[in-house]
């Protein structure tokens, strides 16, 4: 099967993307448990949280997705990324949370149910905060491993991923502020 995408089609995600402080955090935590698992680390510039991944949509259907993003009206939140998770099966190595804010999975709930009314294809899986930093990884992190580290993310954006040789590259198409939290929160 052919990597290329057919012609119009962009393979896209909505995503939080890390500052360069928290990036470095977190390519730092991913060259430390390479060597304990193995796999290769995610290039830091291509460190982030999915929302809601939609595969390949027409290039004509970036209207919607605007549309649709600018419509959230998403609250800001504070993530702890405070847990290392390993997703055997598919030979992930994430960094995660002890507890997903109630904003953090009402952005992702939100976004997957309009979305999904506006029939595109969304993942089924419920959403699981995650930060993958290690692909192809054949064994298991040591249990907690990851500093804990405070992500509060100012905006959310639209991604399109393009294959690329031996990687990928991922460019932000748009980005949403996320509204921030009242003061004295
Ligand atoms: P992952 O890091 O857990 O693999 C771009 O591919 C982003 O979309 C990745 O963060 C990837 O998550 C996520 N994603 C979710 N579902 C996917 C799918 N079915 N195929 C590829 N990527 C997917």
């Amino acid at each position: 099967m052919s990597a290329v995408p057919a012609h119009g089609l962009q393979r896209l995600f909505f995503a939080l993307w890390p500052d360069d402080e928290l990036r470095a955090a977190l390519a730092a935590a991913a060259g430390t448990l390479r060597r304990a698992c193995g796999g290769r680390a995610v290039p830091s510039r291509n460190l982030h949280m999915t929302l809601a991944f939609l595969g390949n949509v027409p290039a004509a259907r970036l209207p919607e997705l605007q549309a649709i993003a600018a419509g959230l009206a998403a609250q800001s939140f504070v993530l702890t990324l405070n847990r290392i998770g390993w997703w055997r099966a598919q030979r992930l190595v994430w960094a995660g949370t002890e507890r997903c804010p109630h904003d953090l999975e009402a952005l992702a709930v939100a976004l997957a149910g309009r979305l999904q009314a506006g029939g595109f294809r969304t993942e089924e899986r419920r959403f699981v905060p995650h930060v993958t930093l290690l692909r192809d990884a054949g064994r298991a992190p040591e249990p907690a491993t990851l500093q804990s580290l405070a992500w509060r993310p100012a905006q959310f954006v639209l991604v399109r991923s393009v294959p690329a040789a031996r990687s990928v590259n991922y460019r932000i198409l748009s980005k949403w502020p996320l509204r921030a939290m009242s003061a004295g929160l």
